[in-house]
């Protein structure tokens, strides 16, 4: 039999196939079971001064209100159309201006908000409001009522942006996602800000808690806070020659991750720090708070500036180097890799 004939032949058969829902595995093996991850997603970066513009004129274009909630998606450009920045995860840029509410919901999909500039807005989770400030890391657990706000003042006030994680593309590929809205535009408050920071944001907790939750009780883990705890330790002398000063956000009451589904980092990088090559499964989105830089990943180099926001595919080398004192957040889908025995890592 010639080439052609045996290609005419199983062509056939494979027709014959899919009109019973049937496909040949030794077609696809190689890609359903690869060496080692192929990742679709693309290394990518938004610098923040060339879509900031945009970001204010979704403004003009709709309110909070009637956007319910008023984002614009990082869409990562190997996964077009999929609402992704990795397969996993979600991000997006979410701006909420003086006088505005985004109402009241809640579903299933856990999220997280990295302030990036403005101040004066809240967030309202189970009845207890927070401020937000830039570099702010807080937490919407997963089924809990939650809106957002941002009062006129005297001065007008400031619009507020944030960058907006969730774990939208995990919830959506296991088809658990549950939504509903609150009655009302905002929820009631029921405790004064604060409230949930003194039971568990001091290294102690309320005598009779029972730890059932599986997602920190600390919903805004302050900036001030984060970056005080990394100062101190770069004074001290640690400085890890692939991530510089880095911490990872801790449930208090667990010491496991905040969130089930995300992992979440803060590190700092001291000027002219040139950290050496790691790689590692948790494919990870990077947004920079503070200082100048740059990222090599894989083949791709990008320079970073403040509230930049980058990208690092599963299992792509990485490097950082910093030209000024830098300050990076990250959130991760580590949770669920190490849940599954799947997280590996690689130290060049
Ligand atoms: C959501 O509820 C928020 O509460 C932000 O601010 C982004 C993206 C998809 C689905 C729900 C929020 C979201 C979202």
């Amino acid at each position: 039999m010639t080439a052609n004939t045996v290609k005419e032949q199983r062509a056939a058969y494979y027709r014959q196939l899919s009109t019973q829902q049937l496909s040949p595995l030794w077609e696809s093996l190689h890609n359903l079971v690869p060496k080692e991850p192929r990742p679709q997603a693309k290394a990518a970066i938004w610098k923040y001064a060339s879509i900031r513009d945009l970001v204010m004129q979704a403004g003009s274009v709709i309110s909070a209100e009637e956007a319910v909630r008023r984002v614009l998606v990082l869409e990562n450009p190997g996964l077009p159309g999929k609402s992704s920045i990795t397969p996993a995860l979600y991000a997006g840029l979410q701006l909420i201006l003086p006088g505005e509410v985004a109402p009241s919901h809640r579903h299933t999909q856990s999220a997280l908000r990295f302030i990036v500039e403005g101040r004066g807005a809240w967030t309202a989770v189970n009845g207890e409001r927070t401020t937000m400030h830039p570099g702010d890391f807080i937490i919407t657990p997963s089924w809990t009522w939650h809106d957002h706000g941002n009062p006129v003042v005297a001065d007008g006030g400031e619009p507020v942006v944030w960058l907006d994680g969730l774990d939208i593309p995990v919830v959506g590929a296991l088809d658990a996602g549950f939504a509903e809205s609150y009655p009302e535009l905002s929820q009631p408050v029921l405790r004064p800000e604060g409230d949930s920071f003194a039971r568990f944001g001091h290294n102690m907790a309320p005598v009779r808690h029972v730890v059932s939750d599986p997602t920190s009780l600390i919903f805004s883990y302050p900036y001030e806070r984060s970056r005080e705890a990394l100062d101190a330790l770069y004074r001290n002398g640690e400085l890890d020659a692939w991530d510089g000063v880095k911490l990872r956000y801790v449930n208090p009451l667990t010491g496991g991750w905040p969130m089930p589904t995300i992992a979440t980092f803060m590190q700092f990088l001291p000027a002219g720090f040139s950290g050496k090559t790691y790689r590692t499964t948790d494919a990870t989105i990077f947004c920079v708070v503070e200082g100048k830089g740059s990222v090599r990943i894989g083949d791709a180099h990008f320079e970073f500036a403040p509230h930049d926001v980058f990208v690092v595919p599963s299992w792509q080398p990485v490097s950082l180097n910093a030209e000024d004192d830098s300050v990076l957040f990250s959130y991760s889908d580590r949770p669920i890799l190490s849940a599954l025995n799947l997280l590996r890592e690689k130290r060049d």
